[in-house]
């Protein structure tokens, strides 16, 4: 007993996370010996972390280095090739932007390899769930629609897709000039950033960043800025497509956290990004429920971990458990069954944790394999003859499940999701129907709200577990800041309860609350609307975009005068430095709560945070403390609605067009 009450104390949880059902699987974990070791244990292990690495000056992209910077050092102010600190970390960032570009974009091609496959009917388990989606992605992509059948423009618009990947004419790629303002077009052909192929960009920026090659930072960074948007590009070809495959998500309600485990179940939590596995096995188990009461289970229970979870929770109202950091804590309940694994922010420690209980850990893609995991191959083609082995193996290992294994923590809370940009906009048609984006852009331009913000991106170690989300959040709502979120952004603030319009009257200042329950009165909406709006996963940081390329074109400006910002409170992955990247060409002022390695350069730090804003209007707010950072994005607003006002006030006087500049 004295034992257990010392190993408590080592560790105080609330240092390791906000989230009181993560705190109680940790604290359990804790106590009972260190018997399971967590993320938060080798974060800890890893102390110091290398300050060349932390500081982006370790260069590692030739076989005589490692090279490490230690600058004003004679002889070591630069590496044994002559690069120098501005070279390294411009190239060490080009890569993480080549590496997230590449695997949203692999998302989309994956997505887009499985509509081809339908409409050529190789892939019966899919159909086309939103036909008018289909139309209408059609139509912005430039394909002729007139007397053609749905399978046909499903195949017209794959091709598309996939011609946005490997075209080798110079022509731009659809999926972004076709869905970004005239202002953003002709500012990214000006700086000649504008990516032709998706595959293509990816391949030069790494090869531009070789051993040899560029040297030039402001080069290097408008490479990378080339390569986000091929990874916007991949993005909204993702977003596209999973809606005419599986719908447009609409208002939905449900529940979030460690506590939708329930152990009366056979539980299976699918983890990773793409529906095109999870929706399946979500059918699968609809189908097998019969199998599971026949072994003594309720039934079968599909929860949701990280974007996958998200697609989930959108369009079928399924159960989130947790979102990236507590994708460890969701085996230790013990009454987890099987974990399904597609691919990205899969950390290979599920493997290892997975070993102490009964749960099953299956991967599914031939690129995200797990040594000692099972493997199905998962394709389009049978798939859901494949999610039914996959349901069938939870089920069998329901019976080995050891009771006094099982701690599940009674936190779930009430979240209303669904918020593709559709959604949004049919709420405020209610309001507006000629111009339902008016309706924002009005309660921006009379002060009502401040303008809009983005959340973004993951949990990272080096912050206790969605604090950054959370306070940020509870921050803007009070400065009356309308909030969309993605990714494990929107997963914190969903286990938080703060998805619920029961968070409007707890965090909300004034003018938003008023903004809200105007449009609550006029739509009517059936869950009623919550602090902040649930627009999906990661790839679905596009239908963010969209909202702010409408907003742009009906306030008659170009997207750096518009009042909207972006914030990465944990950025973790390489994705969320390609996202922030395009953020920011996109013209907003975008944060990020923990440092990424480019501190090594004043020369790179000062483009990201102060040239970026010359050249494209938006730049990087670079700050870990959550109230400076809430304060920075609220005078990031301001400023951008004050500096409308006095443009516009100028325009009426002299009956002068708009000032375009910002
Ligand atoms: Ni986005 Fe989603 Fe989460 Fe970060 Fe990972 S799950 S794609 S990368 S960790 S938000
Ligand atoms: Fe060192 Fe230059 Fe090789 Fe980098 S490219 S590891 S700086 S020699």
């Amino acid at each position: 007993m004295d034992e257990q009450v010392t190993l408590k104390k080592k560790v105080d949880v609330s240092t390791r996370t906000a989230d009181p059902a993560s705190a109680e699987m940790l604290q359990q974990c804790t106590s009972c010996g260190g018997e399971y070791e967590t993320a938060w244990d080798r974060y800890q292990a890893q102390q110091p972390q290398c300050g060349f690495g932390i500081q982006g000056i370790c260069c590692r992209v030739c076989i005589q280095g490692p090279c490490r910077i230690v600058p004003k050092r004679p002889g070591q102010d630069r590496g044994i090739c002559g690069a120098t600190e501005y070279t390294i970390v411009a190239r060490n960032i080009a890569r993480y932007v080549a590496g997230g570009s590449s695997s949203h974009s692999d998302h989309g091609r994956h997505v887009a390899m499985t509509l081809l496959h339908m409409a050529e009917g190789k892939a019966p388990d899919y159909k086309i769930e939103d036909p008018a989606k289909l139309h209408r992605v059609a139509k912005m992509v430039g394909i002729p629609t007139d007397g053609k059948s749905d399978n046909q423009l499903a195949k017209e618009v794959a091709l598309a897709a996939l011609q946005d990947y490997g075209r080798w004419e110079p022509e731009a790629c659809t999926f972004l000039t076709n869905t970004i303002t005239e202002g953003r077009k002709a500012k990214f052909k000006h700086c000649n950033v504008t990516p032709t192929a998706i595959d293509q960009t990816i391949a030069q920026d790494l090869a531009q960043t070789t051993m040899g090659m560029d040297a030039d930072p402001v080069n290097i960074v408008f490479g990378a800025i080339k390569t986000s948007l091929a990874d916007y590009t991949g993005m909204h070809i993702a977003t596209d497509i999973h809606d005419i495959l599986f719908g447009t998500p609409k208002p939905v309600i449900s529940e979030a956290n460690l506590g939708v485990i329930d152990p009366d179940y056979v539980n299976i939590a699918t983890h990773g990004h793409n529906p095109t596995l999870s929706s399946i096995v979500v059918d699968a188990a609809r189908e097998l429920q019969g199998e599971a009461k026949a072994v003594g289970a309720k039934g079968v229970n599909v929860v949701g971990i990280c974007c996958t979870g998200n697609e989930l929770l959108m369009r079928e109202g399924v159960y989130l458990a947790t979102n990236t950091a507590g994708q460890e804590l969701a085996i230790m309940t013990g009454a987890l069954d099987a974990m399904i694994v597609d691919v990205q922010c899969i950390a290979p420690a599920v493997r290892t944790l997975s070993e102490c209980f009964h749960t099953r850990l299956i991967t599914t893609s031939e690129q995200a394999k797990i040594p000692g995991s099972h493997h199905f191959d998962f394709h389009s083609e049978g798939a859901m003859e494949k999610a039914k082995e996959m349901v069938r193996l939870a089920i069998a290992a329901y019976k080995h499940r050891d009771p006094s294994k099982v701690h599940v923590p009674n936190v779930r809370n009430k979240v209303v999701a669904g918020w593709s940009l559709e959604a949004l906009l049919d709420v405020f048609s209610k309001v507006n129907p000629e111009k339902p984006i008016k309706v924002l852009t009005d309660a921006i331009e009379s002060g009502e709200i401040k303008g809009v913000a983005l959340f973004a991106g993951c949990n990272n170690m080096k912050q206790p577990q969605d604090t950054g989300h959370l306070s940020i959040l509870k921050a803007l709502a009070k400065n009356d800041v309308f909030v969309v979120a993605t990714g494990c952004a929107a997963g914190a603030m969903a286990k938080a309860g703060l998805l619920t319009p029961a968070a409007v009257d707890a965090y909300a200042g004034e003018g938003l609350k008023k903004f809200l329950k105007r449009l609550e009165e006029a739509a009517k909406p059936k869950y009623g609307l919550p602090l902040a709006f649930h627009m999906g996963s990661c790839v679905d940081n596009t239908r963010a975009s969209d909202l702010l390329m409408m907003m742009a074109d009906e306030m008659g400006v170009d997207t750096p005068k518009v009042p909207f910002v972006a914030t990465a409170p944990e950025a973790m992955h390489e994705k969320a430095v390609a996202i922030g990247t395009w953020a920011v060409a996109m013209g907003l002022p975008t944060h990020v709560g923990v440092m990424p390695h480019i501190e090594g350069s004043q020369l790179v730090y000062g483009v990201a945070t102060q040239i970026a804003h010359d050249v494209y209007g938006g730049y990087f707010i670079f700050e870990p403390d959550h109230a400076k950072a809430a304060k920075a994005l609220v005078d990031a607003l301001e400023y951008r609605s004050w500096k409308l006002r006095v443009h516009r006030a100028t325009a009426e006087k002299y009956g002068t067009p708009l000032a375009a500049g910002y």
